[in-house]
């Protein structure tokens, strides 16, 4: 099993602490997503990571369904367990919009300067920022289990920390803060860390 990914990626991140959760070890194969490496290329047609190599040979991408054939492909309990499905899956989602409107924000600024944030898409884009954080703290407390849901919402808020830290997101959500601070100690999060 291979995965390709970068360091500073959060969708790569997810996968990788996804992988670690389930004892998975995939060879890992760190790549510049826009580089045009061919490599990439021919394991995902969009040149993003993550991508993923399974022991089939198929290359999987989008950091969800890696995470969902990762999470079924070890027997170690399910990250996505059955009677709490829809949370979960509810939180991935919030989790999934928070780090494509932060990731989007880094790179809308990276090319466009400090326009990019006036935009109406640049507004609108840290409105969905602000909103996901106010949902979550009101739902705090279900972050406090380990599950899909908890990792992809833990890993969105560290790359807020590590590319935005000017939204102080610990300081606006602290019951948030709180529920995710153990498993932010997690091995998994630590070895991963954005670097
Ligand atoms: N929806 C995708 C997003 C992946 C993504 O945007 N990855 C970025 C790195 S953080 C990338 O490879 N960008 C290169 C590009 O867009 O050409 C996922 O969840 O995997």
């Amino acid at each position: 099993m291979k995965l390709y990914l970068n360091a500073t990626s959060p969708y790569a991140r997810f996968v990788r602490v996804v992988a670690l959760e389930k004892g998975l070890q995939p060879e890992l194969v760190w790549v510049d997503p826009w580089a045009n490496d061919p490599a990439l290329l021919a394991a995902n047609p969009a040149l993003r990571v993550p991508a993923l190599e399974t022991e089939q040979g198929t290359c999987l991408s989008e950091s969800m369904l890696i995470a969902l054939h990762l999470d079924q492909a070890a027997t170690i309990p399910s990250l996505l367990p059955t009677g709490e499905q829809e949370q979960v899956l509810q939180l991935m989602g919030w989790g999934q919009g928070l780090t494509d409107a932060a990731f989007n924000t880094v790179i809308a600024r990276k090319h466009q300067g400090a326009e990019a944030d006036r935009s109406i898409l640049g507004q609108r884009r840290l409105a969905a920022i602000q909103h996901t954080l106010e949902q979550l703290e009101q739902q705090a407390r279900q972050l406090e289990k380990l599950h899909l849901g908890s990792l992809l919402v833990a890993v969105a808020l560290d790359y807020l920390s590590f590319r935005l830290p000017e939204i102080q997101w610990q300081q606006r959500c602290p019951q948030l803060a709180a529920s995710l601070q153990s498993l932010m100690q997690r091995p998994s999060m630590k070895t991963t860390a954005f670097v």
